[in-house]
Formats: C-alpha cells, sequence, structure tokens
C-alpha cells in the first residue's frame, strides 16, 4: 500500500478551478481532500496570496516516485511554467510524504523538507487528519501549535470552497 499526502496551491489565474484541476486529474486515487484556505504568500518574493489545500492519496501500485511524476503532471495540465523559485504559479503539486519514507535525494525529499514550518501545508493538512504525523518530526497538531500564533490564524478557510466534484 502507498499513501500519500500531497499540499497543491495556486496563486495566479482562476485559483479554485486551478486546485480542482488537481483533484480531477488525481480523482482515481483520492482518498480525501481538505477544506480550501486563503494563505498569505510564504518565503521572500512579493507576490498574491494562495489558496492552498491538501490531497490524501492512495494507490497500492505506486512508488514514490509515481507520485512525483502525478505531482508533476498536474502542474503540466494547468500551464505550469517554471521561472522563479517560490514565485507566483498557476498550481504547485508538492508531495508531503508517502507512508513513512525518508529520503534526503534532492529530486523527491521526503518528507517535504520544509513542511514542518509551513502553516499553509500544516492546517489543511490537520483539518483533514487531525491524527497526522510528519515522519520523524511528529504530530502535524504540536507542529502547528510550535509555529507563531498569528501564522496559523492567518490561513484562512474560503467559505463554500469544496474540491471534491
Ligand atoms: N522535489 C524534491 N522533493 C520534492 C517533493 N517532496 N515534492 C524537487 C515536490 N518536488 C520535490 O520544485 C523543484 C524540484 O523539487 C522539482 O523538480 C522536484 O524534483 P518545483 O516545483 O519545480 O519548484 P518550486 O515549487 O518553485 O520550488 P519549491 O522549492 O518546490 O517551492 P515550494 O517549496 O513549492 O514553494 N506560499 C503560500 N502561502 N502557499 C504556497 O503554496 N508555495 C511556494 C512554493 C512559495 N510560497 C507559498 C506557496
Ligand atoms: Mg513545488
Amino acid at each position: 500500500m502507498s499513501s500519500a499526502v500531497l499540499s497543491i496551491g495556486s496563486n495566479i489565474g482562476d485559483r479554485l478551478a486551478q486546485l480542482r484541476s488537481a483533484v480531477s486529474g488525481l480523482a482515481p486515487y483520492l482518498t480525501a481532500a481538505s477544506p480550501v484556505f486563503q494563505t498569505p504568500p510564504w518565503g521572500p518574493v512579493r507576490q498574491q496570496p494562495f489558496l492552498n489545500a491538501v490531497l490524501l492519496v492512495s494507490d497500492p501500485e505506486a512508488s514514490p516516485a509515481d507520485w512525483l511524476e502525478r505531482a508533476q503532471a498536474c502542474e503540466q495540465a494547468a500551464g505550469r511554467t517554471r521561472e522563479q523559485r517560490w514565485g507566483p504559479r498557476t498550481l504547485d503539486v508538492d508531495v508531503i510524504t508517502v507512508d513513512g519514507v525518508v529520503s534526503e535525494d534532492p529530486v523527491l525529499t521526503l518528507p517535504h523538507p520544509r513542511a514542518a514550518e509551513r502553516a499553509f501545508v500544516l492546517v489543511p493538512w490537520w483539518s483533514v487528519d487531525p491524527e497526522a504525523q510528519l515522519p520523524g518530526r511528529g504530530s502535524v497538531l504540536e507542529l502547528m501549535q510550535a509555529l507563531p500564533a498569528e501564522e496559523v490564524a492567518a490561513v484562512r478557510l474560503l467559505p463554500g470552497a469544496e474540491l471534491r466534484p
């Protein structure tokens, strides 16, 4: 069994439609989708707010590399171009965890190296799986509580934005 946690984000164009396109692309494997959250841009680049969500996916046949390939196929289908690290994007799909796999491989680092510091990952993840654990780092709830309270509070639920069809 291979279960993965994917973080999806968008801050250009029709952000909700682009998140939904990832849900459609991953529909055969989707076990749960978090609510959608509006989040301030994280990192050094000045840019528009993001919409973010977390998807739980599962496929007994899939390797970690398969999840990265599927994530990148969704980005490409949404017209993603790679211009600037941490810059604006139509759709970003990051692999946060695959089961308990720990890997330093730069092509697919697991768990995602910055997940523990990102309220835009932890808040949606906790909301769809309150028991979630980040391998090697502890519970998502505790990691969320360790972040500055204002960063967590700035991740705001977007009402009426269901991702599942
Ligand atoms: N890669 C290695 N490990 C992984 C992994 N676990 N998941 C490699 C996905 N990719 C992984 O990624 C660069 C390379 O990382 C890939 O070729 C892959 O082999 P990329 O998507 O091409 O580049 P990027 O997204 O610009 O860089 P990076 O470092 O992934 O940026 P992030 O970390 O995705 O940050 N603020 C808010 N509020 N919400 C956001 O969603 N997103 C970003 C992007 C910045 N600020 C944000 C948000
Ligand atoms: Mg990325």
